[in-house]
């Protein structure tokens, strides 16, 4: 893990509780999807951001409207931070036309127009040019939107970040590329695959700057966002910012997880949670009493089973749906 930067950002009891709020919304978004997923509900691909929650948070609160974020496949987290229905996410996990592509899309394939939310992405890497792209639009409309550009630790291996990186820094683009380094891509750990384990410090080569954060500290994140931003906005092109985090659940549903001991998993959730990290800082800063964290946990308990009775109810999409958004 990245070592805690010294300076925080000053933080209201307000703040914390949003932002413990919005990431227990998708841990146990996340925790009902794998239910439904075993309960046959959900099928294809499913891939959990359980443990990451505070990359998305962090830098979600530091985005104003009008910003963008595409993403890769694990990105139930991001639809939620950036405001999605949770209906409408777990509607499309359950393949109904409630869902945010009438159940066409599932799990790595959601859009949002007014959320500014461009996917959804299966192809490893695929969405990095995508994010570029977005940014260049920004910048040729003239206003100062700013693009964030995740993906994973494995995609960071891919020739066309590196294309990428290359054009986003020559056109100066407003665009932030957000490694979410968890540690591994499948069941390959970082350790296996790259001999440089600094994965920002490859944007140097390139001319953008960047840092490690410590992505399990949601106030890390988001002062990190805030400075990477600032850069962004004020015409400076690019930003790396390589989360170091961690997924507790397998890659995807179907992972036998021979790559890991339980005993790492366990002492990361003990030590690390980026949820019981918040909730430390509030009760024992003396700002929230642990009934005002039973009575949120309760209201966002409701907001999920809500999303998954809606995702149950919602029919199937019509045969005519067949035949309807498709590009040709
Ligand atoms: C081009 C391509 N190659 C391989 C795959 C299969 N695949 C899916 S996810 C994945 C690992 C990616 O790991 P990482 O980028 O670290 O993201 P994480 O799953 O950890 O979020 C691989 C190899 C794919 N979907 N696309
Ligand atoms: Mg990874």
């Amino acid at each position: 893990m990245a070592k805690k930067p010294d300076a925080r950002p000053n933080v209201s009891k307000e703040d914390l509780l949003k932002y413990y709020r919005e990431m227990l919304l998708i841990r146990r978004f996340e925790e009902k999807a794998g239910q439904l997923y075993g309960m046959g509900l959900i099928g294809g691909f499913c891939h959990l951001y359980i443990g990451q929650e505070a990359v998305v948070v962090g830098l979600e609160a530091a985005t104003k409207e009008g910003d963008k974020r595409v993403t890769s496949y694990r990105d139930h987290g991001h639809m939620l931070a950036c405001g999605m229905d949770p209906k409408g996410v777990m509607a499309e996990l359950t393949g109904r036309i409630g869902g945010f592509s009438k159940g066409k899309g599932g799990s790595m394939h959601m859009f949002s127009k007014e959320k500014h939310f461009y996917g959804g992405h299966g192809i490893v890497g695929a969405q990095v040019p995508l994010g570029a792209g977005l940014a260049f639009a920004d910048k040729y409309l003239g206003n100062d939107n700013v693009t964030f550009t995740y993906f994973g630790d494995g995609a960071a291996n891919q020739g066309q970040v590196y294309e990428t990186y290359n054009m986003a820094e020559l056109w100066a683009l407003p665009v932030i590329f957000v490694i979410e380094n968890n540690g591994y891509a499948m069941g390959t750990s970082v350790k296996r695959s790259t001999k440089s384990t600094t994965l920002y410090g490859r944007g140097l080569a390139y001319g953008i700057p960047g840092e490690q954060v410590d992505g399990m500290d949601v106030l890390a994140v988001k002062a990190a966002g805030e400075k990477a931003i600032a850069h962004c906005r004020a015409g400076n092109g690019p930003y790396i910012l390589e989360m170091m985090t961690y997924r507790y659940r397998g890659h995807s549903m179907s992972d036998p997880a021979k790559y890991r001991t339980r005993e790492e998993v366990e002492k990361i959730r003990t030590e690390k949670d980026c949820i019981e990290h918040v909730r430390d800082l509030l009760t024992q800063g003396g700002l929230a009493s642990d009934e005002e964290l039973k009575a949120i946990d309760k209201e966002i308990k409701a907001t999920v089973n809500e999303a998954a009775e809606f995702s149950k109810d919602s029919p199937e999409p019509p045969l005519e749906e067949l035949w309807t958004d498709i590009y040709a």
